[in-house]
């Protein structure tokens, strides 16, 4: 699908629920993460890139002070409130991350206007893209230039992640937002999230001869239901009785056999050496050595191993994925997101990728799963304004 397709079905879908024509039509993507998973609320460093599918938002302005929403995706749950009404609790479902930017916009103190809004979105959900995070960016978005204001994209991943986690109650990090608003083509993020200073690191594996596949396990992957706030609770325990900060403050993975807990020591020591993997794929990057991509790929599969037996956070789907893929020849492959479901990440050499997903779909048929799907991607734009 092309921006063009993208723009027009959200175009035609405004025009059939609200009638005539959007102001404009924004898109911001879904993203991936090269490396660095649940590092960002621990102040650590994270790597992501942005998707060629992405979540689009034709919008106009409304009726004064209503704010209403209609999803292709989700045609029987349209919404109309009052944004003087918008309060955490208030809306709830899909609808609570456009009416939670509002919010969170106006809580910041920005004047939002009334607006009719009409999503559209490539990305699948609950795969673990940050089909979430997309929807709340492309509102931010068009609600501040339908408002004609020009809020820094930094500072409009701070408030898109305010919606998710004070609005919508869901208590993520601020790397999916940062991805969907910062990434730029043919390059990966590397985001601290401590200082949050960004910078945009050269990242085309077509160059280096590899492909990335997405792997969906077609799990699904739920960051409400509570593992994740555990994991979260975990390391701010590990961290007090490390007597930092956060963990990021930790650079010596030995420094966390002072956890006498092993739970929190394993936690703890995923944070630490995936902060350090981030760095180590930053500086193969930027080495010109033809063997970046295989040393890429298997510091992939640490991190799996990392995320599946230190952080206890991976899947059956996601291991056998990780297993098939290595068999059949990928440089390497991991879980990436929250965990529990969604999406295994594969580096290829170009010509394995269809060995790579015939091992795959076999793995999975020999088990009786429901069949994996499949995306090839390559580094894209973030957040962007696409007609009108
Ligand atoms: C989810 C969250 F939204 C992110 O903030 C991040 O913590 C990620 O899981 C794990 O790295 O996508």
């Amino acid at each position: 699908m092309t921006d063009t397709d993208r723009a027009r079905g959200a175009r035609e879908l405004f025009g059939a629920r609200f009638g005539g024509a959007p102001d404009g039509v924004w898109l911001a993507p879904g993203r991936a993460n090269l490396m660095g998973e649940h590092t960002d609320y621990n102040e650590g460093y994270v790597l992501p890139f942005a998707l060629g599918q992405g979540v689009a938002v034709a919008a106009a302005r409304g009726a004064a002070g209503r704010l209403a929403l209609c999803s292709r995706q989700r045609p029987s749950r349209e919404t109309e409130i009052a944004l003087d009404d918008l309060a955490p609790g208030q809306v709830t479902g899909w609808a609570a991350y456009p009416a939670g930017v509002a919010w969170a916009l106006r809580s910041a103190g920005y004047r939002v206007p009334g607006a009719r809004i009409a999503v559209d979105s490539d990305v699948p959900e609950g795969a673990g893209l940050s089909s979430s995070a997309a929807l709340e960016c492309a509102t931010a978005l068009a609600l501040t230039e339908l408002a004609g204001l020009d809020v820094p994209r930094a500072e409009l991943a701070g408030l898109a992640r305010r919606a998710e986690n004070d609005f919508a109650g869901v208590p993520s990090g601020i790397m999916d937002q940062s991805a969907s608003l910062l990434c730029e083509p043919g390059h990966a993020l590397l985001l601290d999230c401590r200082s949050r200073e960004s910078s945009q690191i050269p990242f085309d594996p077509a160059r280096g001869g590899s492909r990335l596949l997405l792997i969906n396990t077609r799990a699904r992957h739920e960051l409400t239901a509570g593992e994740y706030g555990r994991r979260r609770a975990e390391c701010e325990q590990a961290a007090r009785l490390l007597g930092v900060p956060s963990l990021r403050y930790l650079t010596d993975e030995g420094e966390t056999g002072r956890l006498s807990d092993p739970v929190l020591r394993r936690r703890a020591r995923h944070v630490v050496t995936d902060n350090a993997r981030v760095l180590c794929v930053v500086a193969l990057l930027g080495s010109a050595s033809g063997a970046a991509y295989p040393e890429i790929g298997a510091l992939l599969t640490q991190a799996h191993l990392s995320l599946r037996d230190d952080f206890e956070i991976s899947w059956p789907e996601a291991d056998v994925a990780v297993d098939a893929a290595l068999d059949a020849g990928a440089f390497g492959a991991r879980m990436i997101g929250g965990g529990f479901g969604g999406s295994v990440l594969a580096l290829v050499p170009a010509g394995a990728r269809d060995v790579v997903r015939a091992a795959v779909t076999g793995a999975f048929a020999g088990r009786s799963w429901t069949e994996p799907g499949f995306l090839e991607t390559a580094p894209s734009g973030s957040a962007r304004r696409l007609s009108g």
